[in-house]
């Protein structure tokens, strides 16, 4: 007997009941670059509030080994995807890295900042990818709701003159500022409320992360790295 054919819904309804949120649907041809073998590409991340809270409640945000969130992410997501037949892949354990923001774009529903982070014009720049499931068969999903970017409109773009270290130039983001800002004993405000660049965009504002995820990401990101300046992609590009 032929397997039986999984259906967008029964992904949405599974990643639902893992605590994460279904993040868009990426198609081969659909202007992806999806990896060799996989014909729809659905995003999973956090969205707002969902996601932390499912993290926050596990083993391994507790256990003190290192790397908490991405070993998380591999057990619930690695689950769904033995479960629906896919292939696991994550934003993290490069490089080289699997280009999720371009993969992000073409599933549609999400649009560049000035930041570098991508804004969905519900949860603002509060949300992230934790994997993907690629399955080797074109699966129909609905369209992503058709949306605009905020930042087109957006007076001021307060967002690039919120760093008290200048780290968003316009050109890149300038990672040794922030790390020595957050690790220098002068980076209270944005260890313990998050980024101020990111706080400064008044979309999505509901959808702030709280101070223990904030703090998280946040420390997590100081520790890590070496430290060097990435250009943005317009300016990579250029
Ligand atoms: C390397 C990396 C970084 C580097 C450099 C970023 C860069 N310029 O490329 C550093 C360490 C500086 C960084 C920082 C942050 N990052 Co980062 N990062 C990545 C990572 C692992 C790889 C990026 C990459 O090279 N991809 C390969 C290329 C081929 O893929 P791409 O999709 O075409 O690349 C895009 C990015 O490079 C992006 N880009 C360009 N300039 C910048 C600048 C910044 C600050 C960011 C975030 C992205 C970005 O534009 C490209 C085209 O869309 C991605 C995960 C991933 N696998 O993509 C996360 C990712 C881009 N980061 C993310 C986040 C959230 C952050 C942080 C905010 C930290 C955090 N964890 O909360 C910080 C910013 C620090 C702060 N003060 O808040 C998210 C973005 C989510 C979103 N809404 O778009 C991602 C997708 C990870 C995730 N799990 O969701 N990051
Ligand atoms: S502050 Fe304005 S320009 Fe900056 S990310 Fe938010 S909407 Fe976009
Ligand atoms: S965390 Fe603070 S220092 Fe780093 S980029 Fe954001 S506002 Fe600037």
């Amino acid at each position: 007997m032929a397997p039986k054919r999984v259906t967008s819904d029964e992904i949405a309804r599974r990643v639902d009941a893992s605590g994460l949120a279904s993040r868009g649907v990426a198609r081969a041809g659909g202007g992806a670059d999806l990896p060799h073998g996989v014909a729809t590409l659905a995003l999973v991340g956090f969205a707002g509030a969902r996601g932390w809270g499912a993290f926050a409640a596990s083993p391994e945000a507790h256990d003190g080994a290192p790397d908490p969130l991405d070993r998380w992410s591999r057990r619930v997501i690695g689950a769904l995807a033995d479960a629906l037949g896919a292939r696991a892949f994550f934003p993290f354990g490069g490089p080289p890295h699997w280009p999720f923001q371009r993969w992000a774009l073409a599933a549609g529903g999400v649009h560049p900042s000035p930041l570098g982070l991508l804004i969905d014009d519900v949860f603002g720049l509060w949300h992230s990818y934790r994997g993907a499931l690629g399955f080797a068969d074109a699966i129909a999903a609905p369209a992503a709701r058709a949306s605009r970017s905020p930042c087109e409109d957006c007076r001021g773009r307060p967002c690039l003159s919120a760093c008290p270290v200048g780290a968003f130039t316009g050109e890149g983001f300038d990672a040794k500022a922030c790390r020595s800002w957050l690790s220098g004993g002068q980076g209270g405000d944005c260890l313990t409320g998050g980024c101020l660049a990111r706080r400064a965009c008044p979309v999505g504002a509901e959808h702030r992360q709280g101070a223990e995820q904030a703090a998280f990401h946040l420390r997590a990101f100081a520790r890590a790295g070496r430290g060097r300046t990435w250009p943005l992609a317009s300016a990579r590009r250029a």
